[in-house]
């Protein structure tokens, strides 16, 4: 099983190194890579291309500003994609969330939140864990614990009370 992480720029990473995170946490391959719909289109084209024989299942493209990069990829791959808008610019990443939730139709993205890293590898590994019972179950793992710590941090509000 293998997601491939997509961003337009190194300056991108810090966002997606949480969404690497993620993705290793669940045992998911990952290949992570710097490509841009505007500086790199040619390798942008090649790339979505040729994911399906490389392997790749989902794609998690994140970019900010005038974020085309989950457009692009999309338009040249039958897999998913899951855009990630990066708050990179003056706009505070609402740019980057129009650009890639305003698809039209046909050609569509998913999207996260702004800088919504978790939720773009969780989606990911949602995605991969229609194939991969495995990863079904450690989703249901990872639902349970998210809701016993919310109950624990709630007990210590309301313990003595
Ligand atoms: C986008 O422009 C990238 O995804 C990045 O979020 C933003 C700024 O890129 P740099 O100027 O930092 O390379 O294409």
């Amino acid at each position: 099983m293998k997601v491939a992480i997509v961003m337009g720029s190194k300056s991108d990473y810090p966002v997606v190194a949480r969404a690497e995170n993620i993705l290793k946490d669940f045992g998911v391959e990952i290949e992570t890579r710097v490509i841009s719909a505007h500086r790199t289109p040619g390798i942008a084209e090649t790339f979505a291309k040729n994911a399906i024989q490389n392997g790749i299942e989902v794609i998690i493209a994140a970019a900010g500003k005038a974020a085309h990069l989950g457009g692009v990829l999309a338009a040249y791959t039958p897999i998913p994609v899951i855009g990630l808008p990066i708050k990179s610019s003056t706009l505070d990443g609402l740019d980057s969330l129009l650009s890639i939730v305003q698809m039209p139709k046909g050609i569509p993205v998913a999207t996260v939140a702004i800088d919504g890293a978790e939720n773009a590898g969780l989606l990911a590994v949602q995605i991969l864990s229609l194939k991969y019972p495995e990863l079904q179950e450690k989703m249901i793992a990872y639902k349970a614990k998210m809701e016993a710590d919310i109950i624990a941090i709630d007990a210590e509000f309301t313990e003595g009370a």
